[in-house]
């Protein structure tokens, strides 16, 4: 059986809002995605995705959508996305859609029939339940703070809502609402997008009982739910299997044994999930909201762990260090400073050289970091301006919610594309609707582009070894070195070619020695790609510089 197309792809993520702005409104649109896709082609990258680009009222950036089968109009028109379309595919490059079906915006058609009329079919769209006034169903927390249920005074019912207020969650018990949505998915492969990016699809199949949750926020209730697999199931029979098509499950908080069942072929669900264990290593004890560093021990075991049990199950990860919602990986896990072009490098490698499908989010190719607002004007994430008021009233000083934030607000990889070192980074005419990274003289893709030693090459070069060594696709992952303090160090093995792959995560140098179990004499050795000039030949014992990281193929 020959291979799935996305087995072999890299997709790279588009946040239109901030990518490139051709108007002047100070706004992201589809004109500027397709002024760029000779920059993507260039790249290599396969596979775009794009954030929500329907109407919506833009509370949650797009993820609150008003009208499925609209585009928002700072984004353009209908026509526009087609000759994006076209203008994509005339380059071989696939566009994949975000599909947000767990809610809709609270201004939809669906819910204003639901809400102004308690007999109307669509009531049912929705999840209503009885609760006296100040009294909630349950006691589930929204996910952007606060309690997950707003009241309706006029039929003094609740209706729930995991995310923002003016995000209703969808009643997936309902066969006409699943209907509906497979319809509005049919709509847009037949326009010819490649496939969905699917947004935190486990959280669809809520427990029917609407428990109260004793511990903590009402997820388990909710999360993996009793019937995702179901839905999942009869979606692709009702929509993906008619489609040359790739899909990717957002899962929040999901288990391993779940992401199997969600992508082992034969259950004919998804094609692949995300999902977000190895991003809570700077979460102590669960806790988003808190200043840390990242746990490089736990960071090694949760992404391994995941290497080696997805493959035994039969499923495939999408692999990420950044999107939309989190920070930049070279502010993260890197050095945004000194090291900054020998740590962005060196965490590309780390993540391409897994097995999965790698994602890259826009910017990350040549390096772009979080900005580090100072004050909160500056933010306009609605969850960074929920949590910011809600930790003001738990009494928690001003200067230590701005330093929280600056490490772990979603809008830290929401600012400009930063394309050139003109005004505004060459992102629009206008006013920005958030502020650019002061650092865009230095760090943009012009640059990039006329070094050749720059991050973007060095991503150019791991999608075209994608394309070469099989290896990198389908050979099984072992962890080396597991207790190291520095060294990310794992094998691709696919039997008579090898690849070995060795990162220093930090600035300071470290001795690399093979574990002597591992016997690689017999083999031919050459380094496929590093991020200094002269690294060494020698793989059985070598000192590695800050932040080195090198790739030996074996065969
Ligand atoms: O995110 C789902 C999600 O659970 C997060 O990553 C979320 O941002 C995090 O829990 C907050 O701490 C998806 C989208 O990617 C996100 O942008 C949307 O806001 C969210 O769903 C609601 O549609």
């Amino acid at each position: 059986m020959t291979q799935p197309w996305w087995k072999k792809s890299v997709v790279y993520q588009i946040y239109p809002k901030s990518f490139k702005d051709t108007t002047g409104t100070g706004t992201g649109d589809i004109q500027g995605i397709i002024e760029k896709l000779d920059y993507l082609k260039e790249l290599g990258v396969d596979v775009l995705w794009l954030t929500p680009i329907y109407e919506s009222p833009q509370h949650d950036n797009g993820y609150d959508i008003s009208d499925y089968y609209r585009i928002y109009e700072d984004y353009g028109t209908m026509e526009d996305f087609e000759r994006l379309l076209m203008e994509a595919h005339h380059r071989d490059m696939k566009i994949i859609m975000d599909i947000v079906v767990n809610h809709t915006s609270t201004e939809h058609e669906w819910f204003q029939k639901s809400l102004s009329s308690p007999d109307s079919p669509y009531r049912d769209f929705y999840i209503w339940k009885d609760g006296e006034p100040g009294e909630a169903p349950t006691n589930w927390q929204s996910k952007f703070g606060g309690p997950a249920w707003e009241y309706d005074e006029q039929s003094g019912q609740y209706y729930l809502h995991l995310f923002d207020v003016t995000q209703a969650d969808l009643n997936w018990e309902n066969e006409e609402l699943r209907k509906a949505v497979y319809e509005m998915m049919t709509f847009w492969l037949d326009k010819g997008v490649d496939g969905f990016r699917l947004d935190v699809i486990n959280l669809i199949s809520k427990d029917q009982h609407f428990p109260n949750d004793s511990t903590g926020d009402g997820r388990e209730f909710y999360t993996d739910g009793p019937r995702v697999h179901e839905y999942l199931h009869e979606m692709n029979e009702a929509v993906f299997s008619k489609y040359d098509m790739m899909t990717v499950g957002e899962m929040s908080s999901t288990t391993i044994d779940n992401c199997i069942k969600y992508t082992r072929p034969d259950r004919k669900e998804l094609d692949m999930t995300f999902n977000f264990h190895h991003l809570k290593v700077d979460y102590p004890n669960g806790e988003k909201w808190t200043k840390a560093d990242f746990d490089f021990l736990q960071l090694k075991e949760i992404l391994s762990v995941w290497q080696v049990e997805m493959t035994k199950g039969g499923g495939w990860n999408a692999m990420f260090w950044c999107n939309h919602d989190q920070p930049r990986a070279v502010s993260r896990f890197g050095d945004d400073g000194k090291y900054h072009l020998e740590s962005a490098k060196m965490l590309a490698t780390t993540l391409h050289m897994m097995r999965g499908t790698p994602y890259i989010y826009q910017g990350e190719e040549f390096g772009m970091t979080d900005p580090k607002f100072e004050k909160i004007d500056d933010y306009r994430d609605v969850e960074s301006l929920n949590m910011y008021r809600i930790k003001k009233e738990e009494g928690m000083a001003e200067e230590q919610i701005l330093d929280i934030l600056k490490q772990k607000s979603r809008d830290n990889s929401r600012t400009p594309v930063q394309w050139d070192d003109s005004e505004n980074a060459g992102f629009t005419a206008g006013t920005p609707w958030i502020k650019t990274a002061e650092n865009y003289p230095t760090i943009n893709a012009k640059n990039a582009m006329e070094d050749e030693n720059s991050i973007f090459y060095h991503y150019q070069k791991l999608i075209q070894l994608r394309k070469q060594y099989d290896v990198i696709t389908d050979g099984d992952y072992e962890l080396i070195l597991p207790e190291h303090h520095a060294i990310f160090a794992y094998i691709r093995d696919a039997g008579n070619e090898k690849l070995l792959v060795i990162n220093n995560f930090y600035a300071e140098e470290t001795t690399f020695t093979l574990p002597e179990e591992l016997d690689f004499s017999e083999y031919t050795s050459s380094i496929l790609l590093s991020n200094y000039q002269d690294s060494s030949a020698e793989f059985e014992q070598l000192t590695l510089r800050p932040y080195e990281s090198i790739v030996y193929h074996l065969k």
